[in-house]
């Protein structure tokens, strides 16, 4: 007989699975047939589909392009996670509109003129050994040459600087294997002064060359001073990659321009394009970095231009740090594999991809085998002794990135429109793939470091034609995800990127990320250190010295401290403001009308914002981001008043006022409701306490801030007994007004806290009671009843155990409600409610789920 059960009840969960499975793959037919799927397209879906939580494995930083900006998205979802501003300004980060960050903006001046634009190409990573180690990100701006510094911890811009000799450059950012420098390649040639030469003086004075960036990584910044550039013929310098590995101390930047062509179209002459791509071929220059940072640092090897230490070209050949090898005609980039053994040139006119052999290169080098020297006296290397091979990859060859399998890399066809996998140890070709359209860069995970990932691999399009919905004749970017963890490449996914064109992409495993969730109390953002103005509660103050009115503020949910600022017309006004939350993601945000004046305020963070009161009248000043339910009345005044004026007005208005008793009962009402919201709160923290809520960080932070808030109301239970003390119940009133507001914010927090420490204790929910707690608040459940409270409806703690045949009783009223209407139990509970329960359609397996998740509920029901 026993045998008999089990069996039963195998057959029975086997016929529940196959019901379950048959069940959801119908539904997965239908919606694919509704929305025109392949079965494809359902696996691409998968494979990037993040439930909301569910965190990305890469971090993407793609160039802004015309944007001035970075963009950070993840991987595998491609979902947008922040646009850094960089060169431009960006308001919902305050960037350029409060002082701090307009100091960094305007670092980027160029020769005394304000830019306010960029056109960013190319992010690198800080390396460690050649591999991304996660704190800094480095950005070109190739129109008005410039790199800018971001720092990982905060995502923040904290430094630009200007180059001094180059008028564009393109080959920037590019780190050396530890980033001791960061390298910007010159573009379009041009006098290294600031003078004018005719362009007759092109082959003459007119000049290229590299900027070698010193950068302090204990202090996250460039060090101008210890920097130096490297002059280069005007051969248009084009990108540049580092040597590392077996090549580390070498650098490899190629040139559109051997001909040293200078155009005239205007002229009736052939144009740039023409006149640029007469030769079969253009050089790539072979530079050693580490010595020509010895060169530098000698007075001797180098002259001043605007400045800044330039070493000569005579200079650099004279020591053996400067060589040419020819490549194929206007190539584009070039990427030195991850061992650092190969050279890939793409020949942008040429359907042949270049691998050099560093190891011929050196030997050449060493044994001193030039084919001869350029007009400039740089020793060339004969180009078929310098080669591994060539492979046939195809036409518009651009960029390169690596994968995880040893020689593996892909290379963008611009004209073909194509991803081409190949080998460049084997020189052959393994795969290839169409893309939507005309790829321009590409990034495989981490594929441009000593240890590239593989996975996915992200083309950046130049063209996205007819991929979405018309947005007018500007269409925006594609970039788009391929899966190469298989053995044929599969586009998964399209991403419209509405902001600028990006360029180059730079990707990171997620867990290499590990930026700040607040500051350390009174941090300026840009400097990483204590703002001057750092003001903390109870600190606030408004002084006056001569016409400069300097405002010490604090903001917390939900005031500003001051809230009233009156000043002079004409007065200079400096506005410290200080965030003094400590809860993740309090950010307030701080205007004033009609100033053009804006900063974002993280948590602990102090900024500051400056502005002549020029205007007179009365200027509401407000939070910017909606941090909590009072949000709105989170505002304030400026009133700027011209002192040679006499202002006068006549009060007509009278406001009805509440007589004596009114306002005793009113009184009386607030302090009964304030101390049934301060019962609620010793109840959630006796639970806290009870259940060790300082093993859980996340949960303790959250208990923090709650008892921040809640230490608040001594301070203002003082000042109503003092208001009431005087008479005075009106102010009374409010202040205990006040120490409601705190209690809702305590209370807020702390029951944060409790959902999560629950969720951290409590045994845990079988697959079933999840699915169970799903359909209880999807499927509207969770409209009347709450768990651990009466409600709308009854508590469902114990409902298992209130009825005889408890968990059919259930599943039957779930099933029918109006079935059991009659019971006298349920006519009680209809008349106490003054409610019936509705039919929500729930599926007999949905009503099982939440049987079994009620089960939970009562295996835990201390806990709520
Ligand atoms: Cu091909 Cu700037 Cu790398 Cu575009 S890049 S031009
Ligand atoms: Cu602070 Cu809104």
């Amino acid at each position: 007989m026993k045998k008999y059960l089990h069996i039963m009840c195998y057959v029975t969960l086997g016929f529940l699975f196959v019901t379950q499975t048959v069940l959801a793959e119908s539904q997965f037919q239908e919606i694919m047939k509704k929305r025109g799927l392949t079965e494809e397209d359902a696996i691409a879906a998968l494979k990037v589909y993040n439930p909301s939580g569910k965190h990305d494995e890469y971090y993407v930083f793609v160039g802004g392009g015309q944007s001035g900006q970075v963009l950070v998205y993840g991987v595998p979802s491609m979902r947008p996670l922040k646009y850094i501003g960089v060169f431009t300004p960006e308001p919902w980060q305050g960037y350029g509109f409060d002082t701090d960050s307009k100091e960094v903006l305007r670092q980027g001046n160029v020769r005394g003129r304000e830019i306010n634009w960029g056109d960013t190409h190319h992010p690198a990573l800080s390396e460690t050994d050649g591999k991304y180690d996660g704190e800094y990100l480095f950005i070109n701006d190739k129109a008005n040459t410039r790199i800018a510094v971001i720092d990982l911890k905060y995502f923040e811009t904290s430094q630009i600087v200007v180059n001094p000799i180059f008028k564009s450059t393109h080959g920037g950012a590019f780190v050396t294997p530890n980033t001791e420098y960061v390298l910007d390649t010159c573009q379009y040639a041009a006098p290294l002064t600031n003078d004018y030469y005719p362009i007759e003086a092109y082959q003459d004075v007119y000049r290229g060359g590299v900027t070698f960036w010193k950068f302090d990584r204990q202090k996250g910044k460039i060090q101008q001073k210890e920097s130096f550039s490297l002059e280069f013929p005007p051969y248009m310098q084009d990108l540049t990659d580092l040597g590392k590995g077996v090549s580390e101390g070498w650098a490899f930047t190629n040139s559109i321009n051997s001909e040293l062509y200078t155009g005239g179209i205007e002229k009736g002459l052939p144009p740039f394009e023409a006149g640029c791509s007469r030769n079969d071929t253009d050089f790539l220059h072979i530079y050693n970095w580490k010595k020509l940072a010895q060169l530098a640092k000698d007075d001797k090897n180098i002259k001043i231009i605007n400045g800044h230490r330039v070493i000569p070209i005579d200079v650099a050949v004279k020591n053996s740090a400067l060589f040419l090898v020819p490549e194929n005609k206007s190539p584009h980039g070039v990427d030195v594999s991850p061992d650092g053994r190969h050279i890939i040139v793409s020949g942008k006119l040429d359907t042949h991809a270049s691998v050099y052999d560093f190891n011929k290169i050196m030997k050449l080098i060493q044994n001193r085998d030039f084919e001869g020297k350029d007009s400039y006296g740089i020793p060339i290397l004969d180009m078929k002794k310098s080669l591994y091979g060539q492979v046939e990859v195809g036409l518009g060859h651009l960029h390169n990135t690596f994968g995880k399998e040893d020689g593996t890399i892909y290379s963008s066809m611009y004209v073909d429109s194509q991803v081409v996998k190949w080998n460049y140890k084997e020189l052959k070709v393994i795969d290839k793939i169409g893309i939507h359209y005309n790829v321009g860069h590409l990034e495989a995970m981490e594929g441009k470091s000593a240890d590239p990932q593989g996975e996915y691999l992200i083309a950046i399009n130049k063209l996205a034609i007819d991929r979405f919905l018309p947005v007018g004749p500007l269409h925006p970017q594609n970039n788009q995800l391929i899966d190469i963890g298989g053995k044929k490449m599969k586009l998964l996914l399209d991403m419209p990127i509405p902001l600028g064109e990006p360029h180059q992409g730079a990707s990171i495993r997620a867990s290499k990320i590990r930026p700040e969730v607040r500051f350390i109390m009174g941090t300026n953002s840009r400097t990483g250190k204590p703002h001057v103005g750092k003001t903390l509660a109870g600190q606030e103050k408004i002084e006056r010295k001569g016409n400069h009115v300097s405002i010490y503020a604090t903001v917390v949910r939900s005031h500003i401290n001051p809230e009233r600022v009156t000043v002079n017309k004409g007065d200079h006004v400096t506005m410290y403001i200080t965030n003094v939350e400590r809860a993740q993601d309090e950010t307030h945000g701080f205007t004033i009308d009609h100033y053009n004046v804006h900063t974002s305020l993280e948590p602990g963070e102090t900024t500051q914002i400056d502005f002549v009161a020029d205007i007179e009248g009365v200027f509401p000043y407000y939070c910017t981001e909606f941090c909590s339910a009072l949000h709105i009345e989170m505002m304030g005044y400026l009133l700027v008043k011209d002192p040679n004026k006499n202002y006068e007005w006549i009060q007509k208005t009278k406001m009805q006022s509440l007589s004596p008793e009114e306002l005793q009962m009113e009184y009386k009402k607030i302090r009964a409701s304030n101390k049934a919201t301060d019962e609620v709160i010793q109840s959630l923290f006796f639970f806290l306490e009870e259940k060790n809520y300082t093993k859980y960080t996340t949960v303790k932070n959250l208990v923090d801030d709650a008892k921040d808030q809640y230490a608040k109301i001594d301070l203002e239970r003082e000042k109503s007994a003092k208001a009431y003390q005087k008479n005075d119940i009106n102010n009374a009133i409010l202040f205990e007004n006040m120490i409601w507001q705190y209690m809702i914010k305590t209370a807020d927090s702390a029951i944060r806290a409790k959902d999560l420490l629950i969720n951290n204790i409590a045994t845990p929910k079988s697959e079933s009671a999840k699915k169970g707690e799903i359909a209880f608040r999807e499927g509207g459940c969770s409209g009347c009843h709450v768990i651990g409270k009466i409600s709308s409806g009854p508590d469902l703690i114990g409902v298992l155990k209130r009825h005889r045949n408890a968990q059919q009783w259930v599943a039957e009223y779930i099933k029918d409600p109006q079935s059991k209407f009659n019971e006298p139990y349920m006519k009680k509970l209809i008349e106490f409610f003054n409610l019936k329960m509705p039919n929500q359609n729930m599926s007999d397996r949905e009503i099982k789920d939440i049987i079994e998740y009620f089960k939970w509920i009562d295996e835990n029901a201390d806990l709520f």
